[in-house]
C-alpha cells in the first residue's frame, strides 16, 4: 500500500487492517516532493508521518516511495498484492491505475480495491486538517517549503475576496494525468489599485492595502506574496514587513526605485527613478532584521532592464541585495522576448545557484513555464489576468443593456447564473 495523509483516522486504519489481513503488510510512504506534484506540501513531514505508519502493529515494513508512479516499487519489491482505495477508479489518479494493472499482469501479482470510506466525520476531520492551510503560522512558512520541494511556483494575482477564491479553486486536468493548480497568490500593485480605479503610484496606503490582504485571507488558505511597490520610507517598511508577517503573508517584493513610483511596465516612457543601491540594500537589511521568523521572505525586484540600465547594472545591484539578506531577486522586463530575462538568470545562477528568482512574465508571455524553469527561474506570476479579463467582460455587459434597454438579451448571455455565482462562495458550517 501507499500511503500520503497527513492525520489517521479510522477509515485509514481500517484499509491498512484489511491489507494487514491478506499477507505481510508494506507500507509506501510518499515524500514530500511527489506529494507536492498532485497537492499541497503535506502539513506533517515525511519522518513524522513514516514513525506514525511505523507504530502500527499490523505494519511488517515502511518504505519511501518516491515517484507517483509504482512502476519502481513493483520492480524492486514484487508484491503479491498492490492494496488501493477504489477511489482511484476514477479522476486524476486512474492513470496510475491502468499502469499499476499492467505491471501487475506482466510481472505477477494482484490488485485488491477495498471500498474508501468516507463518511461525515471523515468528511469534517478533513475539513479540519484542510483549515489549518490557512492559520498564519503554517500558511506563513508555505512558501518557503514550496521552493524546497518544487521545481518552481506558480502564481496568480488576487486583488478581492472573489478573486482569492478564483485563485484558490482554479484546477485543470490534464491529459497526463496531472491536476494543476495555482500554488501562491500575488497581491499586485497595479490591480489592488486599479480595481478601486486608482492609479499604480502608491497612492493606496498601507492601511488600505493590507485590509484587502486580510480580505483575501480570510476566504483562501494558499500562500500569498505581496507586491511592496518601492517598500516606502525605510523607517515605514520595517514597521509593515512586520505587520505582514503576522497576517501570515509568505513573502513581499520591494522594487528599486524611489521618488514617485510609476508602473514598470511605462519604462522610460514616463519619469522614473531608481534607487541608490546601497540605500535599497539598507533598507532590506533593516527590514530583515525586523522580523520574528526566519519563514518570511523579502525579495528585491531590480527595474535595471525596465528602466535601460543594463545588464551590468542589474547583476551588480542583484550582489548587493542579495548581500544585504534579500531572500530572493525579482528581475523585471517589459521585451516582448524573454531574452534578457535570460540573459540575466544564466549570470546570476552562475554566481548565486541557490537563490530563488522570481519572473513576471507579462509582456513575454508566448514562453511557456517548461522554459522559464529551464532557465532557473523559481517563481512564475501572472500578475494582472484576473483583473484584465474581469474588466471587458463588464464593459461588454454594460454596454450591452444600454444598447439593449435591458439586461435580458445580450448582457444575459455574458454573465453567469446568479445560483453559481452563489454556490463558488463556500458558506460556514455547510
Ligand atoms: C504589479 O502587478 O503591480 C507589478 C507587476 O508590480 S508590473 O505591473 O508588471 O509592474
Ligand atoms: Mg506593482
Amino acid at each position: 500500500m501507499s500511503v500520503s495523509t497527513d492525520i489517521l483516522h479510522y477509515g485509514h486504519i481500517r484499509i491498512m487492517q484489511k491489507a494487514a489481513a491478506l499477507g505481510e503488510l508494506t507500507v509506501g510512504i510518499l515524500t514530500d516532493n511527489v506529494i507536492c506534484q498532485y497537492r499541497r506540501p503535506s502539513l506533517v513531514p515525511f519522518e513524522e508521518r513514516w514513525q506514525m505508519i511505523k507504530a502500527l502493529g499490523f505494519v511488517s515494513r515502511v518504505i519511501e516511495k518516491d515517484t507517483l508512479s509504482y512502476r519502481p516499487i513493483i520492480e524492486q519489491y514484487h508484491p503479491d498484492i498492490i492494496v488501493h482505495g477504489d477511489e482511484w477508479k476514477t479522476g486524476s489518479k486512474a492513470k496510475l491505475r491502468w499502469e499499476v494493472i499492467r505491471l501487475l499482469e506482466q510481472m505477477g501479482g494482484e490488485l485488491i480495491e477495498f471500498p474508501y470510506t468516507k463518511d461525515e466525520n471523515i468528511n469534517a476531520l478533513e475539513r479540519d486538517v484542510f483549515r489549518r492551510y490557512a492559520i498564519p503560522e503554517i500558511r506563513r512558512g508555505m512558501l518557503r517549503r514550496l521552493l524546497k520541494l518544487k521545481a518552481s511556483v506558480r502564481v496568480l494575482e488576487a486583488h478581492s475576496g472573489l478573486t482569492g477564491l478564483v485563485a484558490e479553486n482554479a484546477k485543470v486536468h490534464m491529459c497526463n494525468g496531472e491536476e494543476r493548480e495555482f500554488d501562491a497568490m500575488w497581491i499586485s500593485s497595479l490591480c489592488d489599485s486599479s480595481s478601486r480605479g486608482k492609479p499604480d503610484i502608491e497612492l493606496v496606503d498601507w492601511s488600505s492595502r493590507i485590509d484587502r490582504i486580510n480580505e483575501i485571507m480570510e476566504v483562501t488558505t494558499k500562500p500569498i506574496i505581496v507586491d511592496g511597490d518601492t517598500g516606502g520610507l525605510t523607517e515605514h517598511f520595517v514597521y509593515n514587513v512586520q505587520t505582514l508577517e503576522r497576517l501570515g503573508v509568505s513573502a513581499v517584493i520591494i522594487e528599486d526605485k524611489t521618488g514617485l513610483k510609476k508602473n514598470s511596465l511605462f519604462g522610460t516612457e514616463v519619469k522614473q527613478t531608481q534607487a541608490d543601491p546601497e540605500n535599497f540594500g539598507e533598507k532590506i537589511r533593516l527590514a530583515k532584521h525586523a522580523l520574528k521568523t526566519s519563514d518570511f521572505m523579502i525579495f528585491a525586484r531590480i527595474e535595471s532592464l525596465i528602466l535601460e540600465q543594463g545588464m551590468e547594472d542589474a547583476l551588480m545591484r542583484a550582489g548587493i541585495y542579495v548581500n544585504a539578506g534579500a531572500d530572493g531577486i525579482m528581475i523585471h522586463s517589459r521585451q516582448k522576448s524573454p531574452d534578457e530575462v535570460f540573459e540575466f538568470c544564466g549570470k546570476f545562477r552562475h554566481t548565486y545557484p541557490d537563490i530563488p528568482i522570481v519572473a513576471i512574465p507579462t509582456t513575454y508571455n508566448q514562453i511557456r513555464e517548461e522554459e522559464l524553469i529551464a532557465h532557473g527561474i523559481n517563481i512564475i506570476i501572472h500578475a494582472n489576468h484576473l483583473l484584465r479579463s474581469a474588466f471587458p467582460a463588464m464593459t461588454r455587459t454594460a454596454e450591452a443593456i444600454l444598447r439593449d434597454g435591458c439586461s435580458g438579451q445580450d448582457a444575459e448571455k455574458y454573465c453567469m447564473p446568479i445560483k453559481e455565482i452563489i454556490n463558488f462562495i463556500p458558506v460556514e458550517g455547510e
